[in-house]
């Protein structure tokens, strides 16, 4: 336990601050950091009528010092493209926005001082999340388990393990070479499952059907081209297997990876309060079964990662009760949000967006090891780009400024969302086909006048739920 733990436990003691740290995780894309700019920018300029939190009232304070290894989340950056009309850039590296808050109730003069920091990551890295606490050989086998996915879809994984059983020798840039080329597989096929995330985050941009097994063939599968590793079939970690020696060169490569690029979000995780977990249930409908399960199985491992205080290392389980003792901090709540319900329908629509998220990760949450309150499935839009209109034939339609027609106000028709998950793979891509899940993307519009907060749809039963565990531990005290 370093000096600045203990400082900041003295600090937050003598000030009478809680400390309420939210962990936001989801794939690439769901919303993550659109989420933290709008949730910020509304508690930062709280206006009780666009932002009811059940008579609270919320002034902040201002910007507070980020702990720990992590950078500050740059909150001015995604809020001015916001007000610009534009969508934050896409996150690159994982950073924390800390933000001191005073909250009272409207009929009390009773301040409850919090301290609000929330963990911005790049979503590729969840997929890094299936390496904490798991040694090579752990993560290795997770993989070949996790990959037998209900739809059927693990025949690629199925064929790299093959491949490389029928590898002549242990010839390790063969090996990396089978495993990239079901990674390229992979990203081709929409599935967030690519671990190391370091592949993933290294492109300078999305691509092209046909530049995806080219790029992917020179990328290093590591931290850099010296150390890279691929997982191995079970028996190739046996001592008397030919591949033993390169498994062992793997488990260094891969144990490097993870300590650089894992264990610094592992030791912000082991103090976190609030999970919440978003999900883009229009984009999983879109791309189809691969993402399905991708998601499923990557989202599932972040539950459990941050759900259970399993930890790599006795140092490290020992610093995480230390803080439970002294903090009492422990995953007080778990919510799961989908995301985007501007781009969908009004009506029941947005009400199956949360279902069909219940649905994806109910089962993970319910497993949760949670200390004290609950878990819940909700749908909002940190940001609502859209609002309900009728077209021609006075069917419902939605109006609002689509990307590919930017500068203009179109009204356009999206299909409903269904209420479950179509039943079979096949079913799914016939659906695709038929555009059945064809959700446009839109872009903000933003008033200009200062202080003034994006439109949402529920962001601010989120935030309620995420600020009532801090008043919960602030009863507790
Ligand atoms: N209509 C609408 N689109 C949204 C909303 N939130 C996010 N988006 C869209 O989703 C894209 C990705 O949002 P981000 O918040 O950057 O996603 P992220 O989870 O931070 O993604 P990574 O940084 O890649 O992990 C945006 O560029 C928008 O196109 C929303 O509330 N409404
Ligand atoms: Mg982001």
């Amino acid at each position: 336990m370093g000096n600045r733990t203990i400082f900041r436990f003295m600090l937050d003691k003598l000030t009478g601050r809680k400390r309420l740290r939210v962990a936001v995780v989801g794939t690439r894309n769901s919303g993550k950091s659109v989420f933290l700019a709008s949730l910020a920018n509304h508690l930062m300029a709280h206006d009780p009528e666009r932002f009811p939190l059940l008579g609270w009232h919320v002034a902040c304070e201002g910007e507070a010092p980020v702990p720990d290894v992590l950078p500050r989340y740059d909150y001015l950056a995604a809020r001015n493209a916001l007000r610009k009309g534009r969508w934050p850039a896409k996150t690159k590296d994982a950073s924390v926005l800390a933000l001191d808050l005073a909250l009272r109730r409207r009929d009390s003069s009773k301040k409850h001082h919090i301290r609000l920091e929330i963990l911005d990551i790049p979503g590729e890295r969840i997929a890094d999340f299936s390496m904490e606490g798991r040694s090579f050989r752990e993560w290795s086998s997770w993989m070949e388990e996790s990959l037998a996915g209900p739809l059927g879809i693990s025949e690629e994984y199925r064929a790299y393990l093959a491949a490389v059983r029928n590898l002549p020798s242990p010839d390790e840039d063969a090996l990396l070479g089978l495993y990239r080329s079901f990674i390229a597989g992979e990203y081709a096929a929409y599935s967030p499952l690519i671990v190391p995330a370091s592949v993933k985050l290294g492109l300078a941009k999305p691509l092209e059907k046909d530049e995806i097994s080219s790029t992917f063939a020179s990328i290093p599968v590591g931290l850099d081209a010296e150390h890279q590793f691929a997982p191995l079939p079970r028996e190739c970690f046996s001592t008397s297997s030919p591949m033993h020696a390169l498994a062992k060169k793997f488990a260094h490569a891969y144990t490097l990876y993870r300590k650089r690029m894992v264990e610094p979000l592992m030791d912000w995780r082991r103090e976190a309060n609030v999970l919440v977990c978003l999900a883009d249930i229009p984009a999983i409908l879109r791309n189809g079964p691969h993402a399905w399960d991708g998601e499923r199985t990557l989202l599932h491992a972040a539950l459990d990662v941050f759900g259970h205080a399993r930890s790599p290392s006795p140092a490290a389980r020992l610093h995480g009760w230390l803080a439970n003792v002294l903090w009492r901090t422990h995953i007080d709540a778990a919510y799961v949000v989908a995301t985007k319900a501007d781009t969908v329908p009004e009506g029941a629509s947005r009400e199956h967006l949360s279902i069909l998220a219940g649905k994806l990760l109910g089962n993970a949450l319910v497993n949760l090891d949670l200390a004290a309150s609950g878990t819940e499935i909700l749908a909002c839009a940190a940001v609502c780009t859209t609002s309900g209109a009728t077209d021609g034939d006075g069917k419902p339609a939605l109006e609002g400024v689509l990307e590919t027609d930017p500068g203009n106000i179109s009204r356009y028709r999206v299909p409903e969302v269904p209420p479950s998950w179509p039943a079979s793979a096949a079913e799914w891509q016939k659906k695709i086909a038929e555009h059945a899940f064809d959700y446009p993307r839109t872009v903000p519009a933003f008033d200009e006048r200062m202080g003034n907060a994006p439109d949402h749809i529920g962001l601010h039963d989120v935030a309620l739920r995420i600020l009532s565990a801090a008043l919960k531990l602030e009863e507790t005290r």
